[in-house]
């Protein structure tokens, strides 16, 4: 078992690209302006009483909105290859529906990505992180397969109006958060809690929005675009208990399956993975369901779905323990389903979020998952980073980038997985979503307390700017004989 971390010396690959992402909620701020509509983070960041720590919102967050010139100018310093951003739906369709565009929103993604590519830093943009359309959600949002159409009209508005400067899309980010987040155990808007049957829904037109948005770009955009479209997919390494008990191999391997597997297995191979439609089929007889509560593709939307990607997106950050039981766990819904037991010992090193254990050798361990379940696929890390209180002095942050971009650099050059490149979460201290600004993952300090938005680099910023010059985490880097 590979369970220790050594620093990798090699050099990654000259074509290998670095990057730092950001979303759109988490950092625009400008929440009404410009006719811009109101998305569920604005609703639910505007609930009285706030469900989010210290009642944070993202009304102003980094003001990136105004400030866009000025971040893509401590871009430029760090020399990144690309930056990841998202686009907020209610900039561009205010209503949800494309009966009305607005042309200020899109002007504000023109110009960042105008400047960026002054800069010569390639955009990668993500069409959907999580900032839905209210007026979408009064109508059931991702529960209500209205949306597919919705979102393929979206879709087709940002690759026809951005696809000249745009080469790399994501369709989603995390959908296992947006479906199990926000409609399972309401831990992301919109805070709807239906364990057991909204998130599935949830997923079941996610996907053919994912699907349908690939299959328009490739009819009609790709040919003069020239551009690659994925999706960022999230997950822990799920490390069994212990390699003697064949029970917990196999409810770790059945853990990825419900989790990365959920959304990669129906767009790779086809149709839900076969262990998530066997266990809820079971357990929904069980409970006396006359079905199973997880949708059924019919044959054409398996063929639909099935191999709608060019690229497959990571975000990781962390792993978990995985033991079988027969017990009943106490998780609801999705989680339960997998009929698991996921923990993580106290004793490993942790961060400001409590999910968040340092575990760098787990990065080393999925990406070997990823190549040898979908068919050796073209990998970008899409999101990896640590979160502290936000010093300057961020030597936990440098230590965990480079233990973590190390166990990545060994699975390319020890596994032979083919990744593309990484990108750290996240450029500058942000909008936490529930946990406001308590939890920091930034590169550069966000003074939140000045209307300034003042950007600091931390120690972090600088060590990264060398790694991206060298392409190399440590001192001593020899070259790769790959
Ligand atoms: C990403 O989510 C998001 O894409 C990004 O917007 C966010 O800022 C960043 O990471 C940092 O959080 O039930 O307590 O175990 C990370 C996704 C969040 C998924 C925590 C697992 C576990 C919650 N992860 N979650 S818990």
């Amino acid at each position: 078992a590979i369970t220790e971390d050594v620093l990798n010396n090699r050099r990654f690959p000259d074509d290998f690209l670095f990057g730092v992402a950001t979303a759109s909620y988490q950092v625009e701020g400008a929440w009404n302006e410009d006719g811009k509509g109101e998305s569920i983070w604005d609703r639910v960041c505007h609930t009285v009483p706030s469900p989010i720590t210290n009642n944070d919102t993202g009304d102003i967050a980094c003001d990136s909105y105004h400030k866009y010139k000025e971040d893509v100018a401590l871009l430029a310093d760090l020399g990144v290859d690309f930056y990841r951003f998202s686009i907020a739906w209610t900039r561009i369709l205010p209503t949800g529906f494309n009966n009305n565009i607005n042309q200020a929103g899109l002007n504000y993604y023109k110009n960042l990505t105008k400047e960026l590519r002054a800069n010569g830093i390639e955009p990668v943009v993500t069409m959907y992180h999580w900032d839905l359309p209210q007026s979408l959600q009064d109508l059931g949002g991702w529960q209500n397969e209205l949306i597919v159409d919705s979102y393929v009209d979206y879709a087709r508005i940002l690759f026809s109006e951005l696809g000249d400067s745009v080469k790399y899309w994501l369709t989603f980010n995390e959908a296992k958060q947006v479906c199990d987040g926000g409609y399972g155990v309401a831990q992301k808007a919109p805070l709807i809690e239906s364990p057991g049957i909204g998130e599935y829904l949830c997923a079941h037109n996610l996907l053919k929005a994912h699907a349908g948005a690939w299959r328009l770009y490739d009819e009609e955009f790709r040919k003069d675009q020239e551009g690659k479209v994925g999706i960022a997919i999230d997950t822990s390494w799920y490390e069994p208990f212990s390699y003697n008990s064949t029970a917990d191999i196999e409810a770790a391997e059945t853990k990825q399956q419900f989790s990365y597997g959920w959304y990669a297995n129906p767009i790779v191979h086809g149709d839900y993975p076969w262990v998530m439609q066997a266990k809820i089929a079971v357990r929904s007889e069980q409970e006396g369901f006359g079905k199973s509560r997880l949708p059924e593709f019919t044959q054409e939307e398996i063929k639909y779905i099935k191999g709608t990607y060019d690229f497959l997106g990571l975000n990781t950050y962390s792993t978990s323990l995985i033991n079988a039981t027969d017990d009943p766990d106490p998780s609801k819904g999705w989680a339960q389903d997998a009929e698991v037991i996921e923990w993580q010992p106290d004793e490993w090193e942790g961060s400001s979020s409590s999910w968040l254990k340092v575990v760098p050798w787990g990065m080393r361990k999925i990406l070997r998952w990823l190549k040898e379940t979908y068919n050796n696929p073209r990998i970008l890390i899409t999101e990896n980073g640590y979160s502290d209180n936000g010093t300057l002095a961020d030597d936990k942050r440098i230590s965990y980038y480079q233990r973590y971009m190390s166990s990545l650099r060994d699975a390319m050059e020890l596994d032979g997985v083919d990744v593309m490149g990484y990108c750290a979460w996240s450029m500058m201290d942000n909008f936490e979503w529930l946990a406001g600004y308590s939890e920091k993952f930034g590169l550069y300090h966000v003074d939140f307390n000045s209307p300034n938005r003042e950007r600091t680099p931390k120690k972090s910023a600088i060590w990264y700017k060398r790694v991206v010059e060298t392409k190399c985490v440590v001192d001593d880097c020899v070259d790769a004989k790959l």
